[in-house]
């Protein structure tokens, strides 16, 4: 399988981010990435290229101007100030504030607050240029894809599935996996469905595509009343509008092993295959690991090669989008036994 990749996710480095008002280490290291690329390497998975740039404007098709200029100018603005540190948000606007304006001129504390959700997602002055070479490297798999590979995989990095169209939380600051399916049906494609199997609910995706009925989103996530993100992800949002029932979610409970996740992942197959997509994204997490630090499911490393196995049989054109995974001696491990699966059923 291609495998589309840039060395630049390492301008995107914020080691130390604020958790209940202490400082961490983050879970989003650039060493994910390079773990998943050395073991692709190492097993010889297929080629593995550099991502064209397909421009700002594939990007702006999903996201806001306004949040786009804050990602691109908001730290260099507050490196201006004389700060070392990374930004990040410190404040959110009351409920039921009746409007939700676009701060004006940049105004670092009520942009941090009205564009990011959480306090791990800091932007650094270089997080911008990784950010956009992630997005390059989704668009780029959704290019190869067209010109007729079977299955692609956008080794993306920082992820994308929590960022919606203005904002951003969750390590994701702009939507690789919903870039992509943006990028495919304007390129021709009438349908895309995306499958969310990372181990949090991809409430960015969600929300982009919540009212549409050209994509089906359908995600398999830890229960939000007791995990990351906690306020979508329930299985009553099912879609308004035109999008009405084109948006399905499973929540898990803690300590969800392979038969529990396998009965919902056949459920999502089920419907994957009812709705016949020209084009599939796989919004690719393997935080369902048993070993993962921040992640409380049970999946083993054999199961990711029952899980490609499996979505190969949907015999459709595949394009994989890296989300999470934080379980660094066993990434690069769970990624290739999944993308191999595939390989090996679809061959
Ligand atoms: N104690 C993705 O997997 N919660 N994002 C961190 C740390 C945020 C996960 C709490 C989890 C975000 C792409
Ligand atoms: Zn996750």
């Amino acid at each position: 399988m291609l495998t589309v990749y840039s060395d630049r996710h390492h301008d995107h480095d914020g080691d130390r981010v604020l958790v209940f008002g202490a400082l961490q280490a983050n879970f989003d290291r650039p060493a994910r990435a390079d773990n998943i690329v050395g073991r692709i390497r190492e097993i010889g998975l297929g080629p593995v290229i550099e991502p064209d740039d397909h421009g700002l404007e594939a990007i702006l098709k999903v996201h806001d101007d306004a949040y786009v200029r804050f990602l691109r100018e908001a730290a260099a603005a507050w490196q201006a100030r004389g700060n070392a540190h990374a930004l990040s948000a410190t404040l959110r606007a009351p409920r039921r504030a009746p409007t939700s304006r676009t701060p004006a001129n940049l105004d670092l504390d009520a942009s941090i607050g009205h564009y990011l959700f959480d306090t791990v997602t800091p932007l650094t002055p270089t997080t911008w240029p990784a950010v956009y070479m992630s997005a390059q490297v989704a668009l780029s798999g959704a290019a190869a894809l067209r010109d007729g590979e079977r299955a692609v995989f956008s080794l993306c990095r920082p992820p994308g599935h929590h960022a919606g169209r203005d904002y951003g939380g969750g390590y994701c600051y702009l939507n690789n996996a919903g870039i992509a399916a943006q990028a495919a049906l304007d390129h021709g494609a009438r349908r895309v469905a995306i499958l969310d199997v990372d181990y949090h609910h991809g409430n960015g995706t969600q929300d982009l595509f919540y009212t549409r009925d050209d994509v089906l989103f359908i995600s398999i996530h830890a229960d939000p009343r007791v995990d990351f993100p906690y306020f979508t992800g329930f299985a009553d949002e099912t879609g308004e509008g035109t999008g009405a029932g084109c948006n399905r979610n499973y929540p898990l409970p803690h300590g969800t092993a392979w038969p529990q996740w396998c009965e919902a992942f056949e459920a999502a197959c089920a419907g994957l295959a009812a709705f016949a997509p020209d084009v599939l994204v796989i919004s690719l997490g393997v935080d369902t690991y048993q070993g993962d630090p921040i992640a409380q499911f049970r999946l083993g490393h054999e199961h990711y090669s029952r899980i490609g196995e499996r979505l190969a049989a949907l015999a459709l054109p595949t394009h994989f989008v890296m989300e999470g995974g934080y379980a660094l001696d066993a990434i690069g491990l769970n990624v290739t036994n999944l993308l191999s699966g595939f390989e090996q059923q679809a061959s």
